[in-house]
């Protein structure tokens, strides 16, 4: 299907691990050729780490140890692609499933395990140059295109893009979902963007599902055309194909730093796992489609790429490895790590100091002091008060 002269998708490898270029892709070429066996290794790498961590930290939430979990798996070659074509002075805008992004761009993942079991506000702080700019997770689903236009705004500005030095030269990418497409937010970052040419990518992963909503009931278009209503190339990637999302992800992103404009990827994916760990997709999709997207996995494609290319079983075996003591090490800090203090819930609130925060603060540290010891004896059937109805005033 994706090699017919009609089909907008780009794709370079076919899900059988078959580099066969579809007619769309050729424009991409250059980018592709210019990645070495090195290069690819290290794709596959990623790809796999950050699939096993994603195991690992669904176990660790179905363990309790987590409070909810995001799985990222089936979206690892959109991302690691696209993460790998992004240069180290650009910034980078996630909505929550960017966990192969992190990695890349130097976010220590233990952060995000951080973040979901309570114990950070926010994760990691974008301005440490270790990280790379890459800006903190979004759970306001879309508000991070706002926050990525106004960047690339800014980048315009102060000019620093355009000016011919690939080194210094500056673009933005932000990373949505489909559902997200259907937000006032998202609209508005893209008609600021194609009003200003700004310097910015905006990257769908288009994982076919919002929650239980599907992609079709979102658009009526596939979402790549809705760029041309914004004024904006729009370009439709095979989301499974590392390749495909390396090479059109690089381009859009060197022609947003020479002053080209903003542009639109939708790489088509899919989520194999369920929006989070509090959801059950058995209640609203088929095994079936989830069973015919297994088949395009992007990792089972890489592989068989790689094979074909001659690399050997141990290669294989050391990445797996590798992928083995990352997940044990999250495992092993997880089980060790330390409650914060409670009264630090209250301290980035505001920046500065809040009479209702201090009062709430006030009001734990009180509260706590009622206790004869630091240890507080578990509830037992005889102590635990009567439900009340209307949950009474906590
Ligand atoms: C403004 C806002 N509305 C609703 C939600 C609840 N919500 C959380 S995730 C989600 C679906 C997002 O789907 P999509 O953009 O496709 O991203 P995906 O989760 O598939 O990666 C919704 C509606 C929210 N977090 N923020
Ligand atoms: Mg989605």
């Amino acid at each position: 299907m994706a090699n017919t002269t009609h089909d907008p998708m780009v794709q370079l490898l076919a899900p059988d691990g078959s580099l066969v270029p579809s007619e769309r892709a050729e424009e991409f070429l250059p980018y592709f050729q210019q990645l070495t066996e090195d290069n690819i290794k290290r794709f596959f790498r990623d790809m796999s780490v950050i699939r096993r961590f994603d195991t690992e930290a669904t176990n660790l939430q179905r363990q309790g140890q987590l409070a909810l979990w995001i799985p990222s798996h089936g979206q690892e070659g959109a991302q690691v692609g696209s993460a790998h074509a992004v240069r180290p002075q650009d910034h980078i805008f996630p909505a929550y499933r960017e966990h192969a992004v992190a990695m890349i761009r130097g976010v220590d993942v233990f952060d995000i395990i951080r973040l979901v079991r309570g114990l950070t506000h926010g994760g990691w702080n974008p301005n440490d140059p270790r990280f790379r700019n890459f800006h903190l997770y979004t759970l306001v689903i879309g508000s991070q295109s706002l926050h990525a236009t106004g960047y690339a705004m800014g980048i315009k500005f102060d000019g620093a893009y355009a000016t011919g030095n690939y080194e210094t030269d500056q673009a933005v990418i932000v990373y949505f979902g489909d559902g997200a497409t259907s937000q006032g937010d998202v609209h508005e970052a893209m008609v600021f963007a194609a009003s200003q040419q700004t310097p910015q990518v905006f990257f769908v992963q288009n994982n076919h599902w919002a929650i239980s909503v599907p992609v079709s009931v979102q658009a009526r278009v596939p979402l790549y055309r809705r760029a041309d209503g914004y004024g904006m190339p729009g370009v439709q990637i095979d989301g499974n194909d590392v390749f495909a999302s390396y090479a059109v992800t690089a381009k859009l992103m060197d022609d947003a730093r020479q002053g080209k404009g903003p542009a639109m990827v939708e790489a088509h994916t899919y989520r194999i796992g369920a929006h989070t760990s509090s959801d059950d997709p058995t209640k609203y999709r088929e095994d079936s489609e989830v069973e015919s997207w297994v088949a395009r996995d992007p990792i089972v494609r890489l592989e068989a790429y790689l094979r074909n290319k001659g690399v050997e079983q141990a290669f294989f075996d050391e990445v797996a490895q590798e992928g083995a003591d990352f997940s044990s090490d999250i495992r092993r800090r997880i089980v060790a790590v330390e409650n914060p203090d409670p009264a630090s819930m209250f301290a980035h609130v505001y920046s500065d100091p809040h009479p209702l925060m201090e009062e709430q603060a006030a009001w734990l540290t009180a509260y706590e002091a009622s206790f004869p010891t630091d240890e507080v004896a578990p509830p037992t059937a005889e102590s635990e008060p009567a439900a009340t109805v209307d949950g009474g005033d906590a």
